[in-house]
């Protein structure tokens, strides 16, 4: 993998780099649709690439490995054959989703976690040694180190035993990484992830330590879990000054279109968040005007295009009352033209920040689209 910054902004910390895999490059800031299950919900594969011009979706290494498990993925030759995506593909660890199982039995100590999986009950482990090779399996470029994402709130004691751990858990994941090959005949790289809650000083130790690593790319996990956004801004950029400037950044699991906006204002290259697709089957539409309750009677007989200056087939193409007629219908074409819609719309939104950020236009445009998008229209 190869990392390139092509422009600095000088206004604030926003880039604009390309990253280099045997997949293809990606030219960032990202946005990554998620696909847990090996598929982005609704959205098929010509789509993500023609329609909303996706460069690398996310799966996730908790659910393929359950379902369909992994000699299925093997046996196709990779997730990329599995499911007819030639372009990258991260995984997250799992250390999130395990995360997610709170209040299941999971039980994490310093070997791994122990859950049950959410399928048929089973009990499984995942240890930072088992989780590298089931990452290899599924053949992901970028695959991610096994973390805990500490809820919020939480005390210092446990953010800071918990960072400690992971760090611990790092160092075993980069041994067996290094100590392994890649399954197939591509190369894949290992992320490590920033943790420590909202703490300031476990946030610069912990950035310190996967600095200190020197992996092609970091990340930094545990925001997002409900600390308001202004919290979030403030760790992300102490982290950022910290992580180096020639590596990508990747800030998990976020988020609104505001907040990707701020956080690449702060430094941050590669973002994924569900909120595009799922939000998309709940009615909230994105769009360059603001943001729609596409449930509203309000778009009742509106038939006016979703988005025309968006530019895409499905934003010029249907209207915004055929749109609520299907979702309100609980249509499964609902389902689709939402999520396509809003997931154009997430790219279009980093491919323009790039495009502003190389052109010096960044922050202005940055400061008014982030008016647009605090109105609901
Ligand atoms: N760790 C991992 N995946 C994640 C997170 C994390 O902390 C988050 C937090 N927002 C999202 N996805 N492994």
């Amino acid at each position: 993998m190869k990392f390139t910054l092509e422009a600095q902004d000088k206004a604030s910390k926003a880039r604009a780099g390309s990253v280099e895999t045997d997949h293809g490059t990606i030219e960032t800031p990202i946005f990554m649709p998620v696909g847990t299950a090996g598929t982005v919900k609704a959205v098929h594969q010509r789509e993500l690439k023609e329609d909303i011009k996706a460069q690398i979706i996310l799966g996730n290494t908790y659910h393929l490995y359950l379902r369909p498990e992994l000699p299925v993925i093997q046996k196709a030759g990779g997730l990329h054959r599995f499911n007819g995506w030639d372009k990258p593909i991260l995984t997250d660890s799992g250390g999130y989703q395990v995360y997610s199982l709170a209040g299941t039995g999971r039980k994490i100590n310093e070997e791994g976690v122990v859950f049950k999986s959410h399928i048929d009950g089973s009990i499984h482990t995942f240890t930072p040694e088992g989780v590298m090779d089931i990452q290899r399996s599924i053949g992901a470029d970028i695959i991610m180190a096994f973390d805990e994402c500490t809820p919020y709130p939480c005390e210092f004691t446990y953010a800071r035993k918990s960072m400690e751990m992971t760090h611990r858990w790092l160092k075993r994941c980069c041994q067996r990484f290094d100590s392994t090959s890649p399954h197939y005949d591509y190369q894949q790289t290992l992320f490590p992830i920033v943790q420590g809650s909202v703490y300031k000083d476990l946030r610069v130790q912990s950035a310190e330590f996967i600095a200190a690593q020197d992996r092609e790319g970091n990340a930094i996990g545990g925001l997002s879990v409900g600390e308001p956004a202004e919290i979030m801004y403030e760790l992300t950029e102490v982290v950022c000054d910290i992580l180096p400037s020639d590596k990508p950044r990747y800030l998990m699991g976020v988020g609104t279109p505001a907040n990707i906006l701020e956080c690449i204002a702060l430094g941050v290259d590669m973002f994924d968040c569900v909120m595009p697709t799922r939000n998309a089957r709940n009615g909230m539409i994105f769009t360059t005007e603001g943001i729609i309750n596409i449930k509203n009677e309000k778009w009742k007989d509106d038939l006016s295009p979703l988005d025309p200056s968006l530019g895409g087939y499905v934003s010029g193409n249907y209207s915004k009352a055929y749109l609520r007629h299907l979702i309100k219908s609980g249509e499964m074409l609902g389902a689709q033209i939402a999520s396509i819609q809003n997931l154009t719309f997430y790219l279009w939104l980093v491919n323009t920040a790039r495009e502003k950020i190389k052109s010096g236009e960044f922050l202005p445009w940055k400061n008014q689209m982030t008016n647009k998008l605090m109105q609901r229209l």
